[in-house]
């Protein structure tokens, strides 16, 4: 059922604690921790607790939490101080646009310049 965790979702079992992962920030309904292969001075992922496989059927089936989402990554360029110089959310959708992990993740990236268009 949509939102229910999923036993093969290594995000799942991030939210679960069974898959270790550096939280730096955590809500009722969200998790932001630290990529394992971060593309910039600051790459933290901020997911939903709640298991949707991507950022469009987040919000088509949970429209607050996706909000959550978008406020959490906001409030984490805020505590790791790159909001100041402009930072980038990226929600990787599908496997040919980069999507290794289907469960929504919006990747916020900071601390360097960043080139448009991306690759
Ligand atoms: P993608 O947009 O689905 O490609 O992003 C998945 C990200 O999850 C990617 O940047 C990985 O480095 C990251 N990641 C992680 O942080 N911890 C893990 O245990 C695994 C992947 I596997």
């Amino acid at each position: 059922m949509a939102g229910e965790p999923q036993a093969d979702c290594l995000f799942c079992k991030i939210v679960a604690g069974t898959v270790p992962a550096t939280v730096v920030r955590e809500t009722e309904t969200t998790v932001a921790f630290r990529d394992i292969n971060p593309q910039a001075p600051t790459h933290v992922l901020v997911i939903p607790k709640a298991h949707y496989a991507d950022a469009a059927s987040l919000a088509a089936g949970a429209p607050d939490l996706a909000a959550d989402v978008l406020r959490e990554a906001g409030e984490i360029a805020a505590q790791e101080k790159v909001d100041d110089h402009g930072y980038r959310i990226v929600f990787n959708t599908g496997a040919g646009a980069g999507q290794t992990v289907f469960h929504t993740h919006a990747h916020v990236l900071g601390g360097r310049g960043l080139q448009w268009p991306p690759g």
